[in-house]
């Protein structure tokens, strides 16, 4: 069961492999709900730890450097840096973001490791792995290729392959084997291991787990088709370089499995925050009252609810997690965000080119966030929220409210007198929305909280509408007055209830309506809901511009970003045509390779492809047919020295005779080059 109302809050986001930048899927599946279920949290005076860093040991960051050619150390520094900029530009609000290669993090890691060993509840187990005798080392899944058994793929994965998408273990792989590493093939060869025995702790396990039934279906699914097959003792260590060393004589080589040390990340870095701000870190992981809440993605569900809390079972004083509220994927533009195909909007680039625009993103990545299933993100889509309910909505209402109380009542918040049906019914429906908003938040149900959040600008844009106090000012003044003040109560309700999900937003309307003079700060959902926030006679701040329409070219220039970012990526990935078969010196001297100039150029008549040249070869001029026309415009080739060979037989092309062939060097996008000498030769001079 979940705690009732608890106090304090561990909340932790998952510790991403520092091994790339980060893109919207990874925001819009676990760091933004965390960010805005923390930021609610506080807003409502909980005390909580917000938690979370880069995973930088396991085989992907070896493979990254291995590909780039620099060390593990030099790719996780840079990608670290990186990722906690975007992340902090983005107003993710961690309390520590942190990182697993700091030697606190091998210590605690071994700490825990040693404590499971000493109490006895690890498996020794010695099994057969692959080995590559010439590198001299034991290889990761991932380093060995072969035949996959289910698509016949020769150059599977020892993990996966990715041809057929089948997961594979090493074993399963057909002959001929090799080693990423030196390409030789590996063999089998005996080393010990030491196995966390799932197997034994499955009964507890499942009693965990049957006592949540409020996860989220797609968490408790995976989860009970875990449980339903039988778990399987995991090896808790690894033969490999780079990692945690095993706290065990006679470990030289091994390292602590990434899975292993990677969530207790979450506790060294709790430790380090505690440190710094003067805490007792056990508060947050070793009492009860203590609620631990693991942020995402779908594809680490099983570490999250099974291993990690079979961990912390084994190791006996930690709380278990009391919701892991994972999500799904989101596409992009109906493709799978891909990062080796480069398909994706990475957050660095968004926030160069769309600067001051992180709240957009925001809401439209809440909106559309998979929170149930996959979701899709399109540029079309981000533009028309922007437009119709940032823009058409809540910054409508908001700036509605303000240049009207700026006008009419000199900006200051005027007196509220008799209020009318219509009054107190609107105040009515305003009363409800913190609890709305809040309890969708606290209850994982993201997209309608936001939902909600734009139900309460809306009922300002209609409570205006309705009561046109532009019109009523005329007539009425102090009718009018009592209308501004509803407007302004609600922008300030407004003001509070967004700051989970806009976070800059936010910020400027507590600017907009001087929340410092009353001491109102993020902090401030104790007072939402309150029709009498801001005091008569409350001094407002100016005016300013919330969000603003985003037109049809910024947009396209996005889409057309990607697109031509795909491309890019294919080219870069398309092969150097194989070489041709030998020839002697006495094939090549048959040819007649010389420099020419051309004199003229014109398209041929009903054809697409022909141009006919005139090319001056020394001698005099011939006419050359080229099938060129897409690649040049004729006026553009005249006067250019070419290469041609000039003793081709003649050929007849659409009735027109060709005598010779310009030569053109092809690059990788399918594109022509011209071959001009590297200074202007004389005509007729001969190649060879
Ligand atoms: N590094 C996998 C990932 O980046 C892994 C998460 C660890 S959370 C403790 O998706
Ligand atoms: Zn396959």
């Amino acid at each position: 069961m979940s705690l009732e109302n608890p106090q304090r809050y561990t909340v932790t986001a998952a510790l991403i492999y520092a091994n790339g930048p980060i893109h919207i899927g990874h925001l819009a599946g676990c760091y933004l709900p965390a960010d805005v279920y923390v930021r609610y949290l506080r807003a409502t005076g909980k005390d909580v730890a917000f938690i979370s860093g880069t995973d930088e040991h396991g085989v992907p960051i070896t493979i990254k450097a291995k590909k780039e050619g620099v060390t593990p150390q030099e790719v996780v520094d840079k990608y670290y840096t990186q990722i906690k900029k975007s992340f902090e530009d983005f107003g993710i609000s961690f309390d520590i973001y942190s990182r697993t290669s700091k030697p606190k993090h091998h210590e605690v890691s071994q700490q825990i490791f040693k404590k499971l060993y000493d109490d006895g509840n690890f498996v020794e187990e010695i099994s057969e792995q692959y080995f590559d005798e010439t590198a001299g080392q034991f290889l990761a899944d991932r380093y060995i290729v072969g035949v996959c058994p289910v698509c016949g793929n020769e150059n599977a994965y020892g993990d996966q392959c990715e041809r057929c998408g089948s997961t594979l273990s090493p074993t399963e792989l057909k002959e001929p084997l090799r080693s990423m590493l030196s390409g030789a093939k590996p063999v089998l060869k005996p080393t010990k291991n030491w196995y966390l025995p799932l197997d034994r702790m499955q009964p507890g396990i499942q009693q965990f787990i049957d006592g949540h039934p409020e996860w989220k279906t797609n968490v408790a699914g995976q989860c009970r088709s875990w449980l339903q097959e039988g778990l399987r003792p995991r090896a808790m260590t690894r033969d490999l370089e780079w990692g945690v060393k095993v706290p065990l004589p006679d470990t030289e080589g091994k390292v602590l499995y990434v899975w292993f040390d990677a969530p207790i990340g979450y506790i060294t870095f709790t430790q380090e925050w505690a440190e710094e701000q003067g805490r007792d870190w056990e508060l947050y992981w070793k009492d009860r009252d203590t609620k631990l809440v693991h942020f995402i993605g779908k594809d680490n569900i099983v570490f999250h609810c099974i291993i990690f809390p079979a961990m912390l079972m084994a190791e006996g004083t930690y709380i278990l997690p009391d919701n892991v509220p994972a999500n799904e994927f989101m596409n992009l533009e109906g493709d799978k965000i891909s990062t080796s195909r480069n398909w994706a909007v990475w957050l660095h680039e968004y926030l160069e080119e769309m600067p001051g625009k992180e709240d957009v993103l925001r809401y439209v990545l809440a909106a559309n966030a998979p929170e149930t299933k996959d979701s899709e993100f399109t540029w079309k889509d981000f533009q028309g929220r922007n437009n119709s309910e940032l823009v058409g909505v809540f910054g409508n209402f908001v700036n509605r409210a303000m240049v009207l109380t700026q006008k009419f009542c000199g900006g200051h918040v005027p007196t509220c007198t008799d209020l009318t049906d219509v009054d107190r019914q609107v105040l009515d429906e305003l009363a409800l929305f913190p609890e709305r908003i809040g309890g969708a938040i606290e209850n994982y149900r993201f997209r309608e909280a936001l939902g909600h959040l734009m139900d309460l600008a809306r009922l300002g844009n209609k409570y205006l509408a309705e009561t046109e106090p532009w019109k009523v000012v005329k007539t009425d003044e102090n009718r009018a007055h009592t209308i501004l003040n509803i407007a302004l109560q609600i922008t300030t309700n407004l003001a509070i209830v967004c700051e989970p999900f806009l976070p800059f937003t936010a910020a400027k309307m507590r600017d907009m309506l001087n929340f410092d003079a009353i001491g109102l700060n993020e902090t401030g959902w104790i007072n939402a809901g309150r029709p009498d926030i801001l005091a008569t006679g409350h001094q407002l701040g100016e005016p300013a511009l919330l969000f603003e329409k985003l037109e049809d070219e910024v947009i396209n220039k996005q889409i057309q970003k990607l697109h031509d970012a795909k491309k890019m990526n294919e080219l870069a990935t398309k092969a150097v045509p194989e070489a041709k078969p030998e020839i002697t010196y006495d094939d090549f001297a048959k040819m007649d390779i010389r420099i020419g100039t051309i004199l003229e150029a014109e398209r041929v008549p009903k054809s697409d492809k022909l141009l006919k040249l005139k090319v001056d070869d020394g001698h005099g001029q011939r006419q050359i047919l080229s099938g060129i026309a897409k690649h040049f415009a004729p006026e553009d080739l005249i006067g250019k020295q070419v290469t041609f060979l000039a003793n081709l037989a003649p050929r007849k092309m659409m009735g027109l005779e060709s005598q010779g062939m310009i030569l053109m060097a092809e690059d990788r996008d399918g594109s022509l080059a011209l071959l001009p000498p590297h200074k202007p030769v004389w005509n007729g001079g001969t190649v060879s």
